[in-house]
C-alpha cells in the first residue's frame, strides 16, 4: 500500500481514538463545572441543530418549487407581500426567542461555574516556562509546602486555584474539571471546581507561551479526603535524608554540580528558586510537567540531557561524569 493511504488511514483510525481519551476531554466531564458546561454546550449544540436543519429544509423546498421567471418581476401583489411580511416578522420574532432564551441558560450556568465556596480548599498556581509551580497554603505556615506540575486534591470539596504568571502568559486549562483561565503577570485571577470522582486528570497549558508550550502539562490526581489527608501530612515533611553511602555521596553532588542554584530541597541546604521543587519529587507521576512518565530511565535521561528531551528548557545541559549522575539519580529516586 503506497505510504500515502497508509498515513490516511491511520489517522482516520486514530482521530476517533484520540477524541476518546476522557482524561482530558470536555465530553466526559468529572467536575461539577465540567457538567455545567456540557450541559449548556449540548443544548446550544441542539438548537442549532434545529435551525440549521429547518433552514436546510426551507431552502430545499424553494428550490424544489421555484417558478418560472414572471413577465413584470418587480411587480407587487398584494397578497404575496402580506404573507411575507408575516413570515419574517415570525421568524425576527422566534429569533430574538431563541438568542434571549440561550443567553438566559448561559448566564443561568455561570452561577454554577463561577460559585464561591468559601470553605474551599485553597492552592496557589504559579505558571513558568514551561512548568506549574503549585503552592498548598494554610495559615499557619508549617503546613504550607510547595510542589511542582501535579495538583492532589480531595474529591467532592471545592478547590480553589488562585492563578499568577513568573513571566508570559500561560493558560490553566483542565477541561475534565472546568473551563479555562489565565495566568497574567501582575493579576490574581481564580478558579473554582469540584471533582466527583477520584482519578487522575489531565491539564494542559491552554495559551501559546514559546518553545515548548505544547510540553507544559499538569496532572490533577482526585483522591478521597483520607488519602489527600495522608498525602497532604506527608508532603508537608521534609526530604528525608539518605541513609546509604550512594545516595549521601547523590546528596553533595547535588550541591556540588550546581543543581541546588535552582532546585529547592526542603530540610537540605539546596536552596534554588529557579526551578521545580524537588523535595518529594521521587512520588510524581512525570517528569518535565507531564513530558514523559516518571521512571528512573526518564528521570536518569533528563538529568543527563533536559535539552534532548525539551529542547529550549530552562534547565541547562549540566556536564556530569556516569558515576555522578548514577548517585544523583539514586538519590532523587528516594525523595518520595
Ligand atoms: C539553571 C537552573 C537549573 C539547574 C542548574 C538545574 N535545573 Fe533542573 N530544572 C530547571 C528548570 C527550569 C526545570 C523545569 C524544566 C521544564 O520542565 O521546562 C528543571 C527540571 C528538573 C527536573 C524535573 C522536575 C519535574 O517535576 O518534572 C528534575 C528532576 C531536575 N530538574 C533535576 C536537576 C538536577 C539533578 C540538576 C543538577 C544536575 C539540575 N536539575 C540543575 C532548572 C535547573
Ligand atoms: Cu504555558
Amino acid at each position: 500500500m503506497p505510504v500515502r493511504i497508509r498515513t490516511a488511514l491511520v489517522t482516520l483510525v486514530t482521530l476517533p481514538l484520540a477524541a476518546c481519551e476522557g482524561r482530558q476531554s470536555a465530553l466526559a466531564p468529572q467536575g461539577l463545572q465540567s457538567d455545567q458546561i456540557l450541559r449548556t454546550l449540548l443544548l446550544f449544540l441542539a438548537v442549532a441543530a434545529v435551525v440549521w436543519t429547518a433552514v436546510v429544509i426551507a431552502l430545499g423546498i424553494g428550490l424544489l418549487r421555484r417558478k418560472r421567471m414572471p413577465e413584470r418581476p418587480l411587480a407587487l401583489h398584494q397578497d404575496f407581500e402580506k404573507a411575507t411580511g408575516r413570515v419574517v416578522f415570525a421568524l425576527g420574532f422566534a429569533t430574538l426567542v431563541i438568542v434571549l432564551g440561550l443567553s438566559i441558560v448561559s448566564y443561568a450556568g455561570q452561577r454554577t461555574v463561577f460559585a464561591k465556596d468559601d470553605n474551599a480548599l485553597t492552592l496557589k498556581i504559579i505558571g513558568h516556562q514551561w512548568w506549574w509551580e503549585v503552592r498548598y497554603e494554610d495559615d499557619s505556615p508549617d503546613r504550607s509546602f510547595v510542589t511542582a506540575n501535579e495538583i492532589r486534591i480531595p474529591t467532592g470539596k471545592a478547590v480553589k486555584v488562585e492563578l499568577e504568571s513568573a513571566d508570559v502568559i500561560h493558560s490553566f486549562w483542565v477541561p475534565s474539571l472546568t473551563g479555562k483561565m489565565d495566568l497574567i503577570t501582575g493579576q490574581k485571577n481564580e478558579l473554582q471546581f469540584t471533582a466527583r470522582n477520584a482519578g487522575v486528570y489531565r491539564g494542559q497549558c491552554a495559551e501559546f507561551c514559546g518553545l515548548q508550550h505544547a510540553h507544559m502539562a499538569v496532572a490533577v490526581l482526585a483522591l478521597s479526603p483520607d488519602e489527600f489527608g495522608r498525602w497532604r501530612d506527608h508532603e508537608n515533611q521534609s526530604a528525608s535524608s539518605p541513609t546509604d553511602v550512594l545516595g549521601k555521596q547523590g546528596e553533595q553532588l547535588f550541591r556540588a554540580r550546581g543543581c541546588a542554584l535552582c532546585h529547592n530541597i526542603r530540610g537540605t541546604l539546596a536552596g534554588g528558586q529557579l526551578g521545580p521543587d524537588l523535595t518529594h519529587v521521587g512520588s510524581r507521576t512525570t517528569v518535565a510537567a507531564g513530558t514523559l512518565p516518571l521512571t528512573p530511565a526518564t528521570l536518569g535521561a533528563w538529568i543527563a540531557d533536559p535539552q534532548h528531551i525539551k529542547p529550549g528548557n530552562y534547565m541547562p545541559r549540566m556536564p556530569l561524569q556516569s558515576g555522578e549522575l548514577i548517585a544523583i539519580l539514586h538519590y532523587l529516586e528516594q525523595l518520595k
